[in-house]
């Protein structure tokens, strides 16, 4: 199954003292190839020049490393790049990147330089002091980069996103708290759902499988802290992430609690169930009453008056019931809207 995510292969960036640490470390433990003719000044060239290609290549190398492996953003699969846009600034990424590469070339063309004169330096005295001088510009344009290193940084939050195959439906599964999102997510997907957290919350999304026999048909998605209140209570972090959600084709699930044993009213829920359909205007949504094994006749008589006119599943997600149905119902209205 071709599962994308764009951002599994970007190392850790370092901080400027961090990579100047490890980069003059290991200069100063570079092994040097002794010359035969036991000549105080040619040793003492040798071991500078050693230790400012060393340095150098490290150094420029992490900046390569780091830059080729950030995807090119604009050809992410929406979802991504909205997420991306969310985490960072394009126009300080854009600098960020530009002013790396620009002091990646810098330390190169130094490196060459002060190579050319140690070698012609006519003392060992000469030669360390050359190569100090190599690491205290090195140390300088390095520093200047924190704050584009810190940008970049950002971008390993988003290694966090959970992985997707955008060939098939994604279900996203919403609703109040409590009302039994995960547990219906567990009832339909085959693995352990891959759980992922968000880049900018502790909570963890998770995406699961569903299997048929025909094979891999559909995502589920768990979004906790999401889909799961009235439009008015969702800061300005929230809505975007919510309009990167939209980019997952396919539909949605939204579970009514209609014991109210999950701690929100009826009417609360009745009022998220209409924001998330205002977000997602044109989706199929399938709505379906959850923990039936514990609801009395009259809470979903009244749930079901509520929603009149709608078309309304039943399950209990603890023991899975009905969860199927609802599923294969939403992958009818998916291929119907032509939504995958
Ligand atoms: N009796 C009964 N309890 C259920 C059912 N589904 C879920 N629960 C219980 O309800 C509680 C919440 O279930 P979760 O699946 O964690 O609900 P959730 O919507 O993912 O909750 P958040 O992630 O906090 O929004 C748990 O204690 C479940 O055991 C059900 O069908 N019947
Ligand atoms: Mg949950």
């Amino acid at each position: 199954m071709a599962l994308e995510q764009p951002f599994r292969k970007v190392p850790k960036v370092p901080s400027p003292d961090q990579l100047i640490d490890v980069a003059f470390r290991r200069a100063s433990r570079a092994t040097v190839r002794m010359p035969t003719k036991r000549d105080r000044l040619l040793i003492a060239k040798l071991k500078e020049i050693t230790k400012i290609k060393t340095a150098s290549s490290l150094i420029t190398g992490r900046l390569k490393n780091i830059r080729g492996c950030i995807p090119m953003i604009e050809d992410l699969h929406p979802f991504y790049r909205d997420m991306f846009y969310l985490m960072i600034n394009s126009d300080r990424f854009k600098i960020a990147m530009a002013r790396i590469s620009k002091a990646s070339k810098l330390i190169e063309k130094l490196a060459k330089e002060y190579i050319a004169r140690v070698r012609s330096s006519l003392t060992p005295t000469e030669t360390l002091r050359l190569r100090r001088e190599f690491y205290g510009r090195v140390a300088s344009i390095i520093k200047e980069l924190d704050d584009d290193l810190q940008v970049l940084s950002n971008i390993e939050k988003l290694k966090r996103l959970p992985s997707f195959n955008f060939n098939i439906p994604i279900i996203i599964v919403s609703g109040a708290p409590n009302v039994g999102k995960s547990s219906f997510v567990k009832c339909v997907s085959t693995a352990e759902p891959e759980i992922a957290d968000y880049p900018f919350t502790t909570k963890s999304v998770s995406v699961g499988h569903i299997i048929s026999p025909r094979g891999f048909i559909a995502q589920i998605v768990d979004t906790p802290g999401l889909l799961d209140r009235p439009l008015e209570e969702r800061n300005k972090i929230e809505l975007q992430a919510i309009v990167a959600l939209k980019n997952l084709e396919g539909g949605l699930v939204f579970l009514i609690d209609p014991t109210e044993a999950c701690g929100y009213s009826l009417e609360y829920q009745l009022n998220v169930l209409r924001s998330v359909k205002e977000m997602f205007k044109e989706r199929p949504i399938v709505v379906a009453l959850t923990k039936i094994d514990i609801a009395t006749e009259e809470q979903l008589q009244r749930a079901l008056d509520k929603l009149k006119g709608e078309r309304v599943f039943t399950c209990n997600t603890l023991e899975c019931v009905g969860v199927k149905e609802i599923v294969d119902e939403l992958l009818r209205l998916v291929r119907m809207s032509g939504r995958n």
